[in-house]
């Protein structure tokens, strides 16, 4: 599909999807939504593709949330469609099998900090700004928001950033646990780029596995948890990228995965 407003890359098995409407801070409107839906459902399917990292296109924005120019005008069924198509495309982004890391170059506003969220984790540039302004606008987050967030820093902190709408800098994010690192904003997209190649060069289908250990072991009592672990780690036995790690281990070179 040809996209208007996102930029894909793939090279070295990752994929750069760049989100590209710089004239509006990267805001995500329906035409947006939908293309973004499609390019993970492409990158999901696509076996070149290991490893995905969602950026924005400029220097000043990541995503400056939903298009509130788009929203304003919209009716309650409108709204509600909105509210469908933004949650089912991040729902995708979010239950991708393939590793996510959002390169934060800029503002990461309302729902594009939910898009960022949405991610495995997060890098950050210097001046990236963070926050949750939907209650300026009269609103709430609506695309996850509330839940991840509330999930990963504790209520205390979710209440603080989304009851007041402030934006944090990335230095104070990256205390909370919301940022992974930050680096200078010339270095990011290397410097994620750098980590996406190393994340691509191990054995994909314990990656994947791995990822949903974590993501289904959180919803899970501790035991459950464990028990859906060690089914998982059992699986891997039957696969070539188990026998071609511990091979290379024993033979003193460098594993090649071909992740089957
Ligand atoms: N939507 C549309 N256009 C936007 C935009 C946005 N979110 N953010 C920026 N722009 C546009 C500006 O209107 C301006 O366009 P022109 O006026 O030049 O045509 C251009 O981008 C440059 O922006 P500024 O001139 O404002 O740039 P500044 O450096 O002065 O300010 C700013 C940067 C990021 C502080 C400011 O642009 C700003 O406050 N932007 C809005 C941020 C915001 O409130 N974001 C949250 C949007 S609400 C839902 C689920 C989820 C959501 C909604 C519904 N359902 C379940 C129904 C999500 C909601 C949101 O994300």
């Amino acid at each position: 599909m040809e996209f208007k407003n996102l930029l894909l890359e793939i090279s070295e098995s990752v994929a750069v999807l760049t989100v590209n409407r710089p004239q509006s801070l990267n805001a995500l409107n329906s035409e947006l939504l939908n293309e973004l839906e499609c390019a993970f459902y492409q990158l999901e399917l696509d076996p070149e593709v290991k490893v995905l990292v969602v950026t924005g296109a400029g220097e000043k924005a990541f995503v400056a949330g939903a298009d509130i120019k788009e929203m304003a005008t919209m009716t309650p069924p409108d709204a509600h469609r909105f509210a469908l198509k933004g949650q089912r495309v991040l729902l995708a982004l979010e239950k991708m099998k393939k590793p996510v890391i959002a390169a934060v170059n800029g503002y990461a506003l309302g729902g594009g900090l939910e898009l960022a969220l949405a991610c495995d984790f997060l890098y950050a540039s210097e001046s990236a700004k963070l926050g949750f302004p939907e209650v300026t606008l009269g609103i709430m987050p609506g695309f996850g928001g509330t839940q991840n967030l509330a999930r990963l820093i504790g209520p205390k902190r979710a209440n603080e950033l989304i009851f007041s709408g402030k934006m944090i800098p990335a230095q104070k994010a990256e205390g909370w646990g919301v940022v992974n690192e930050v680096f200078p904003a010339q270095e990011l997209l290397a410097k994620t780029l750098e980590c996406a190649r190393a994340i691509a060069s191990q054995g994909t289908i314990g990656i994947g596995y791995a990822k949903d250990a974590i993501a289904h072991g959180l919803d899970m009592a501790k035991e459950d948890g464990f028990r859906y672990e060690a089914a998982l780690f059992g699986v891997l036995f039957g696969t070539a990228d188990q026998k071609e790690g511990m091979a290379a281990f024993v033979e003193k070179r460098k594993a090649n995965f071909r992740s089957n």
